[in-house]
């Protein structure tokens, strides 16, 4: 059953903040974005300091849920959260309902109860298959050999730092680089989406085009300001063909606020 969820957190290190008095100092802007961040914020999420600045605000999660779901082949009925964090992107997929089977992966704990518990909110945790671990280890184990699963990692970045660069250099990614997560994950699906800095270099990212072919990029806006991008390695299909079609595809990305 979805909504508010009376249960408060009993462990130290996981949140239910409910007023600005109590809310670290150093994390202030992300206060003010908590209704963009949750839609239903007020109804008990549960966040660790960290997840503030790698959740994925709810529009763009719901938005990356749409073209992923609608972008792969019908064939492909598994969609695998490599890095869940707070569950923003797994409870999409799940919201979707494009997805026979919704994996989220997550190795630290507390950060996975909050998804768990945060999922419950918006009435999918049932529908999401939770794993504890280290996404290469869970990932090379139990989806080796299948080929109908796509892979979503929105990884860590290095902390809030990533912008002070003009160019976010990700070959110096920490604590995985681009290639790590590029080579981890695209032995074991043929489409992999990553979810990535705005101002990633994308030159570096060209340099994972297969021959003659070109990646999909995608910026994520909110309020016309780009919030990250996504890169979509492997056949994906978005219904467009020639360079306009490319500029009405970043339009499209753009999410509508109330
Ligand atoms: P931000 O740069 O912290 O905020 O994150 P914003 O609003 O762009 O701040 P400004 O002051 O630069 O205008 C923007 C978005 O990037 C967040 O909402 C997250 O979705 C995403 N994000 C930020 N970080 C640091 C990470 C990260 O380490 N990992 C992932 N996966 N996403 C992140």
């Amino acid at each position: 059953m979805a909504g508010v969820v009376e249960e408060t957190p009993d462990e130290a290190g996981i949140h239910q903040w409910l007023s600005q008095a109590d809310f670290p100092n150093n994390l202030r802007k992300y206060w003010f974005q908590r209704y963009k961040i949750w839609d239903k914020y007020d109804q008990g999420i549960w966040m660790t300091e960290d997840a503030w600045f790698g959740v994925t605000p709810e529009p763009i999660a719901n938005k990356i849920a749409a073209h992923l779901g609608e972008s792969v082949p019908k064939e492909k009925t598994v969609i695998i959260d490599a890095f869940a964090g707070v569950g923003g992107n797994a409870i999409a997929f799940a919201l979707s309902g494009r997805w026979e089977q919704v994996f989220a992966i997550e190795k630290d704990a507390k950060t996975m109860k909050c998804a768990k518990h945060n999922a419950s909110i918006y009435g999918v945790q049932n529908k999401i298959f939770w794993v504890k671990g280290d996404c290469f280890d869970v990932i090379s184990k139990r989806f080796a050999g299948k080929n109908n699963n796509v892979i979503f990692a929105s990884p860590p970045w290095g902390g809030t730092e990533y912008s002070a660069d003009d160019v976010f250099d990700l070959s110096r990614m920490e604590p995985y680089n681009l290639d790590k997560l590029y080579k981890g994950f695209s032995r074991y699906s043929t489409h992999l989406c990553l979810f990535l800095p705005r101002t990633s270099d994308l030159n570096q990212i060209a340099q994972y085009a297969p021959k003659d072919k070109k990646l999909e990029v995608a910026h994520y806006c909110i309020v016309g300001a780009s919030k990250a991008l996504c890169v979509y390695f492997g056949d994906f299909d978005f219904g467009h063909e020639d360079e306009a079609d490319d500029v009405k595809r970043i339009e499209q990305a753009e999410v509508a606020q109330d």
